[in-house]
């Protein structure tokens, strides 16, 4: 096949990158130091926080700033990157326009699975400052306030810091990104005890005081001793835990993508991303150590993110989800056919003005009728095939986040959320349709606890106040004060009816 056998992407063809229709690295990759290790080198972080990091290098002349991505489970990202010297394009569409560049400040790749020890090591270095972390809702293990201790893979984690503590060599691999982020940080406290920042860009509220509570559970759990004492104490005093709201759609990358971008770059990239146009990240100014200027790349550096993420979290992903999953149920494929479907935009509009609104604070600078109009407006991009399936997978880790927080809310505020009500209903109605024996499989760390609400035999479940009654036992997902409330309940047993009606109009 003829792309099998064109050039690949990498330092040695930089030049011929500006030959094509693409633009970039901003920096000389080649000089770049390691100075933040980047866990969940998905496709987000090399089109968000990345490209901010190579601005504010650009800005600066500031080398000190290179990233080492570590991987989740697979090694598919180390063998997109490695063998293009980390390098790789981000394809920007717009509705109207695509610019395509290359990135240059991964420098360098790790899979936990093979490389704890390089992360380890890196985590300790007095030249590593940050971690940034992307690892998705579910990557955290978060089990009320802490990280799940009654995971196998977390109980092994422990053992591995405690040996990290105890200055053994040569152990084996660490199972989640934070089981091994505190290892390195176990080392980092013995090897120099620099402080250290660690900065979530994840979709969850509170990212900040999430991640630090885990990383204080993970530690507080380790035998008690001097060992576990001392770093404890100084995981307080020397390390921070900044909130950060990050906003960039970036949908996964289709082999149509892949030729666009060949046309463009005459070379081959196996690594490329794919982002629209907009991209926002606002950051809580609370860094233990030095940061790059990240301000001076167009991030708000400001003491309080709460504002922006409850508008980002509440208007943008809560949108996204009631999309998706009316979308697919309507045989929509991508988040801009949903959008394109009058009766969907219109609920979505309603959702976002009756529910949604009275419940936020607005940002400093910020208009939330334009902030909620400029949203829908990005998810009308025809340019930018990001289906309903991928917004769709993980509900149960993304409802409590985008969803339940603003229905507890509104209840308190004595209203009943029917929008909300809505969104719930067609995840339920999604779950039911997926797990049904014919469908698809779903894509749901929770998919097997699912199964029992829906019933392995559809026929089991009497009717929509039963159905409701099921999903409502699920505590991981629905907090006491939604799933205890009748008046939600019976909201969401009546929009199971307005999700047939609004997926089936004819019917
Ligand atoms: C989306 C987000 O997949 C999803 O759940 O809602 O990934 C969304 O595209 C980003 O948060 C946009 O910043």
């Amino acid at each position: 096949m003829k792309t099998d056998t064109t050039e690949r992407l990498s330092l040695g063809n930089i030049p011929g990158v500006h030959s094509g229709g693409a633009t970039g690295p901003r920096v000389d990759p080649a000089a770049l130091t390691i100075g933040i290790v980047h866990f969940g080198i998905g496709a987000f972080h090399r089109a968000h926080q990345a490209v901010f990091t190579e601005d504010a290098a650009a800005a600066t002349g500031d080398t000190r700033w290179g990233i080492l991505g570590v991987t989740g489970r697979t090694d598919s990202v180390v063998r997109q990157l490695q063998p293009q010297d980390c390098l790789y394009g981000v394809l920007q569409k717009g509705a109207a326009e695509t610019a395509l560049r290359i990135v240059g400040t991964v420098r360098d790749v790790a899979w936990p699975a093979r490389d704890s020890e390089k992360v380890t090591a890196t985590l300790a270095q007095a030249t590593t400052h940050i971690a940034t972390l992307t690892i998705t809702e579910k990557g955290y293990l978060q089990a009320g306030d802490g990280i799940d201790l009654s995971l196998p893979v977390v109980q092994q984690d422990l053992a591995l810091i405690e040996r990290e503590l105890d200055g053994e060599g040569d152990l084996p691999a660490s199972g989640s990104p934070i089981g091994l982020l505190v290892r390195g940080l176990a080392r980092r406290f013995r090897r120099g005890a620099e402080p250290f920042t660690v900065l979530s860009c994840d979709n969850l509220v509170n990212n900040g005081a999430v991640t630090r509570a885990l990383v204080f559970s993970l530690a507080e759990a380790l035998s008690a001793g001097a060992g576990r004492d001392d770093l404890l104490a100084w995981l307080a005093a020397s390390v921070s835990f900044p909130s950060s709201m990050v906003d960039r759609i970036a949908p996964a990358t289709t082999p149509g993508d892949r030729a666009e971008a060949l046309t463009l770059l005459g070379l081959r990239d196996e690594a490329l991303v794919v982002a629209e146009p907009f991209t926002q990240w606002v950051i809580e100014d609370d860094f233990a150590g030095p940061r790059p200027a990240w301000e001076l790349a167009g991030a708000i550096l400001t003491t309080d993110v709460t504002p922006y993420e409850r508008a980002k979290l509440r208007i943008l992903n809560a949108t996204h989800t009631q999309l998706a999953y009316l979308g697919a149920l309507k045989g929509h494929t991508t988040i801009a056919q949903a959008i394109a479907d009058p009766a969907l935009r219109a609920a979505a509009r309603r959702t976002i003005d009756a529910d949604i609104l009275p419940t936020l604070d607005v940002p400093f600078g910020l208009n939330l009728e334009q902030y909620r109009d400029s949203v829908l407006e990005r998810f009308t991009n025809p340019n930018l095939p990001h289906t309903t399936l991928q917004v769709g997978m993980d509900g149960s880790q993304k409802l409590p986040t985008r969803i339940l927080g603003t229905v507890t809310d509104r209840l308190n505020s004595g209203h009943t959320p029917a929008g909300l009500a809505l969104t719930v209903a067609a995840w339920i109605t999604f779950v039911a349709f997926t797990l049904h024996k014919d469908g698809p499989t779903l894509d749901d760390p929770l998919a097997a606890r699912l199964q029992q609400a829906v019933g392995s035999d559809h026929a089991a479940v009497t009717g929509p106040a039963a159905l409701v009654d099921r999903f409502f036992t699920l505590g991981d997902v629905f907090p006491p004060d939604v799933s205890a409330s009748a008046a939600f309940r019976a909201a969401v047993v009546d929009q199971l009816g307005e999700v047939q009606r609004l997926v089936h109009p004819s019917d």
